[in-house]
This record gives structure tokens, sequence and C-alpha cells, in this order.
């Protein structure tokens, strides 16, 4: 009698596992139907690693893959993410494209204007906003971290700071491709936001601008690295959007906006809609849903949808939010708006590839 007592207690048991697993998948296939919810489970948790991968950088789109030459050469040598981070977005710093560096396009009165974040394992950060004529605000955002009891310093006081730090005064000049496009710009002096500009033909950080193109506007350099010591720091680093209003100061040097990092968790950065990554402390937001146990890419996605379902499908088409993040343990992810977003990872010396960002609409 025992024994058959027991065998229906067993039976019972195998039909609630029964009824949970159906319930788990009908769940799922409605949250697909509503095709913003639509995450498969196991594709995240395949990404899942069974051992920590370290060292391992990431950055934002294409450029990201001459960037993390310079972070690899730091990390490999078991550097610090932190030292990583700075050397890897200054290449893009250094480079002729249209979103990062003095030679980008200016704002709509003919000024390059320039936007850079920091972060480290130890939760120090430093920033620095409107900054002009100076090579390197990553650099400077460092120096402001490391050398103030502040976290940011802007426009001219930004730019005093770093000359008394050594940093040489650029001349106040165009490059030659910014100084085409903004003549271009002002025929119209139309103002509105381009997805994926970095990405279209004759723009981007490969392929500067020519006169004759379109208003040029987002592609930001953000980097973030677990290094041989298992800490994580990241760097942020643009000109903003192009011919934005004097003044206009986007989410890259806004810690918890642009970049964010929490050494227990993960490491966060955005780029493309400034004003709408802003609003959501994107990074941040990424950041506290890895603590929560979400994958990387999970995490970006929640971010992502967040934006969607503040601004709606509609207004969402006409701009462009990408995330890419980092946990612990070397898992990576990367999500977006629209198609086209893509990010750069590294974590070997023949490793350093890119990645199609997910994206949602
Ligand atoms: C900004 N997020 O200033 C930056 C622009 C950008 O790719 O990311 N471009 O709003």
């Amino acid at each position: 009698m025992d024994v058959v007592v027991e065998l229906m207690a067993a039976y019972k048991i195998c039909l609630s596992f029964i009824k949970y697993d159906y319930m788990l998948r009908r769940n799922f296939l409605q949250l697909s139907s509503l095709g913003l919810y639509g995450i498969s489970l196991s594709s995240f948790t395949s990404k899942r690693l069974g051992s920590i991968r370290k060292p391992i950088v990431i950055s934002t789109w294409d450029a990201g893959i001459e960037a993390n030459k310079a972070a690899w050469a730091v990390l490999k040598k078991g550097g610090r993410a932190l030292d990583a981070v700075e050397q890897g977005v200054r290449v893009t710093e250094s480079s002729q494209n249209c979103c990062v560096g003095l030679g980008a396009n200016p704002d709509r009165d003919g000024y390059v204007t320039l936007d850079a974040s920091i972060m480290d394992e130890y939760s120090n950060c430093g920033s620095v906003a409107y900054l002009e004529r100076i090579k390197h605000p990553v650099s400077v955002a460092r120096r402001v971290m490391e050398k103030t009891p502040h976290v940011m310093l802007v426009g001219s006081g930004a730019q005093q700071f770093a000359i008394e730090e050594g940093f040489p005064l650029e001349e106040q000049k165009l490059s030659e491709e910014a100084e085409k496009t903004y003549k271009n710009w002002l025929i119209k002096s139309e103002y509105k936001p381009v997805i994926n500009i970095e990405n279209s033909k004759g723009h981007g950080p490969f392929n500067p601008p020519f006169p004759g193109s379109n208003p040029l506007n987002h592609d930001t350099i953000g980097m973030i690295a677990l290094d041989a010591n298992g800490n994580l720091s990241g760097s942020c680093t643009t000109s903003g959007m192009a011919f934005k209003m004097r003044g206009r100061v986007g989410d890259s040097p806004i810690i918890g906006a642009g970049l964010f990092v929490d050494n227990e968790v993960g490491a966060a950065t955005a780029t493309g809609q400034g004003e709408d990554i802003i609003r959501i402390a994107g990074s941040h937001t990424v950041v506290e849903l890895m603590r929560q146990g979400l994958h990387p890419e999970e995490a970006c996605r929640k971010a992502v949808e967040r934006i969607i379902r503040i601004k709606g499908a509609a207004k969402s088409k006409e701009i462009q939010v990408g995330f890419i993040a980092l946990n612990k343990r070397g898992e990576y992810g990367g999500y977006c708006i629209q198609k086209g977003f893509s990010y750069a990872v590294c974590y070997a010396d023949d490793k350093n590839f890119l990645e199609p960002g997910k994206h949602i609409l």
C-alpha cells in the first residue's frame, strides 16, 4: 500500500513539473507575441560562460576595432583596465572622423565641443563636457578624477584645468572634412537626428565625410574592459551630435547615462541620441539589470525597450540608441533600437571582431 501512495505522490510531482514547464512556455509565447518582450531565454543561457573570460575589452561601432588594439596591448601585459580604456579611446580621438575628437563635426556655430568620461574599479569617476581645443578629453577626464575633488568640469573651466595640467591648447580650427560638411549644413541649417550616420555611405571613422553628404550625427566611442585581475573600467568620448545647439551636452560625460561601472557587477556604455539615454540613466540601468542576474545582452535589451516604451514606437524609429555591457565573468552583449549598430569585441591577439548589435525595431 505504501508503495502505491509513494508512486501516486511521485506521479503528482511529475504532473506539476509538466504543468510548470507548460506555463513557462505559454508565458514565453505570449510575451513573444507582444514583440517587445520576445527574448529567447536559451539564447542568453547559451552565452553563459563556463569559466571567467578575462582580460576582455569591448567598444562601440566599427572604430572599436582599432581602439581595442591599443586597449588590448595594455590588457595582455596584465595592465589595469583603467589604462586600457583610456589608451583605447585615445586612438579614436586622434583619428580623423565625423564624431570623436577635434577633427569631428562642429556645433551649429562652428565650434567643436567635446564630451568624455572615465570610471574605474573603485567607482572613482571623472568627466569633462563642452570642452574646446583639447585633443584628448578622455585623459582630461581622468585627471579630473585623479587630481580634483570633483567629478565633472565643463567649458572654459575644463579647458583651463587641462592647460594647467599640461595639455596643449590646439588651434581653433575645423578639420578640412568638418569645414566642408559644416558649410554644406549651413545651406539649409537643418537640425535633425540621423540614424547610424557613422555607417552610412561616405561617413564614419574610416570614411570621413565629404561635401554634398547629409548632415552628420552619431558616433561615439564607449569602451569597457575587464582586466586580468578581474577589475572593470570604462570610458566614453564624443563630439556629440553634429550641428548641435551651442552649449548642448549629451549623455557621454554624464556618469550613469553614457557610462557606468560597478566592479561588483559589470560595466555598460551607450551611444546614440544622448537625450534619450539620459532620460533613463541608461548605463546605470543596464548595470542594475545585470545586478539582478540578467545576462549583459538581456540587460541592454531591457534598457532599449524602456526607451521605446517612453518614446513610443513611431518616434523611436527616428532615433538610434545602442548599449553595450560586460559583466564580471567576461560575458558581454549589445542591443540597439535600429538595425546598423555594431560593436567590437577583443579577448586575444587574434580575437578582435565586430558583433552586430541586436535590434528591436
Ligand atoms: C551624444 N551619445 O552626444 C552621444 C552621441 C553618440 O554615436 O553617441 N553618437 O548624444
